[in-house]
């Protein structure tokens, strides 16, 4: 693992419609991120915040079905351009959000430095809708789906190429609320997932090591998206859009320790805490202890 690392915070709460996820970055800063991190030997520059823009209005749904579509797309511009560049420089990204939608701007700086890269989705959502598939227009719920190449032509073509990941580089853990067009999505381009049916029957050693070998051979770069909705909302109830049944605190240690020890990463994302919604900054500490145990540390 690259030992020079770049934390970017994100603090957007545009991809979606409830208040208090822009204060993520501060909430997991507050909870010990850059302390954890520098115990385990990385050099750690925090670039600080990507700046947002305020909405023009509250409900602010604008061309084909994409709320605040123009300030989501100027904030991962940005984002985009610093992960590009940090990369360039040899730097391990790790950006900190804000709602989900960051993530298309994560994936755009990244993708282009990997042949093929990889993305483990951690997440209880699919986030592959569409303007036209969402139930919500909200963009936090499309990343994933920009990133194939599908959906609004702003957002798909961030640095000038599209699309970003191929389908089949994809694998996505945790799932328990796919929409129909997600579902019809998924089939149709070949997306791995393993729902929290196959996490059951198989148990988290397994789904992790299938997840880990299956990139392995076929990608140059891997990419993780951790969104904390994926873990169950009894353990972290900051996030915005909580489905109960969701992995638990344990078997997601298990997931960061068994990708920290196969080296496959390259980038990362912890996504979507909602300070206001939490539990006395439980979620934020939950993500730097997942953050710990992804980055190498150690129970013994
Ligand atoms: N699939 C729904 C709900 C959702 C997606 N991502 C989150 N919630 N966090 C949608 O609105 O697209
Ligand atoms: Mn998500
Ligand atoms: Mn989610």
């Amino acid at each position: 693992m690259q030992r020079n690392m770049s934390i970017i915070g994100v603090p957007m709460d545009l991809g979606q419609s409830r208040r208090g996820v822009d204060m993520g970055p501060s909430a997991i800063r507050y909870a010990g991120v850059i302390e954890t991190l520098e115990n385990l030997k990385y050099n750690i520059a925090d670039l600080g915040d990507v700046a947002v823009s305020r909405p023009d209005s509250k409900d602010n749904l604008q061309e084909g079905n994409l709320r605040n579509l123009k300030q989501v797309f100027e904030c991962n511009q940005t984002l985009a351009e610093m992960v590009d560049e940090e990369i360039a420089e040899k730097r391990f990204p790790l950006v900190l959000g804000g709602d989900h939608s960051i993530a298309i701007g994560t994936l755009a700086g990244t993708a282009k430095h990997y042949e093929n890269l990889g993305v483990i989705w951690y997440d209880a959502h699919g986030d592959l809708n569409s303007g036209e598939t969402s139930p919500s227009g909200n963009i936090h719920g499309m990343p994933l789906a920009v990133s194939l190449g599908i959906g609004h032509e702003k957002l798909t073509n961030i640095l000038d190429y599209a699309p970003k990941v191929n389908p089949e580089n994809i694998v996505i853990v945790g799932a328990r609320s796919l929409d129909p067009g997600e579902k019809v999505l998924i089939r149709e381009q070949g997306v791995t997932v393993y729902s929290m049916h196959e996490i059951d029957r198989l148990g988290m050693p397994q789904v992790m090591e299938e997840s880990i070998n299956y990139l392995k051979r076929r990608t140059d770069g891997v990419h993780l998206s951790l969104d904390l909705d994926g873990l169950d909302p009894e353990e972290a109830p900051g996030v915005g859009t909580p489905v109960m049944g969701g992995l638990s605190y344990r078997e997601s240690h298990l997931a960061m320790e068994m990708l920290s020890e196969s080296d496959i990463l390259t980038s990362a994302e912890f996504v979507e805490v909602n300070p206001i919604l939490d539990d006395k900054n439980k979620t934020a500490s939950m993500a730097v202890g997942l953050i710990g145990s992804l980055f190498g540390e150690k129970l013994k």
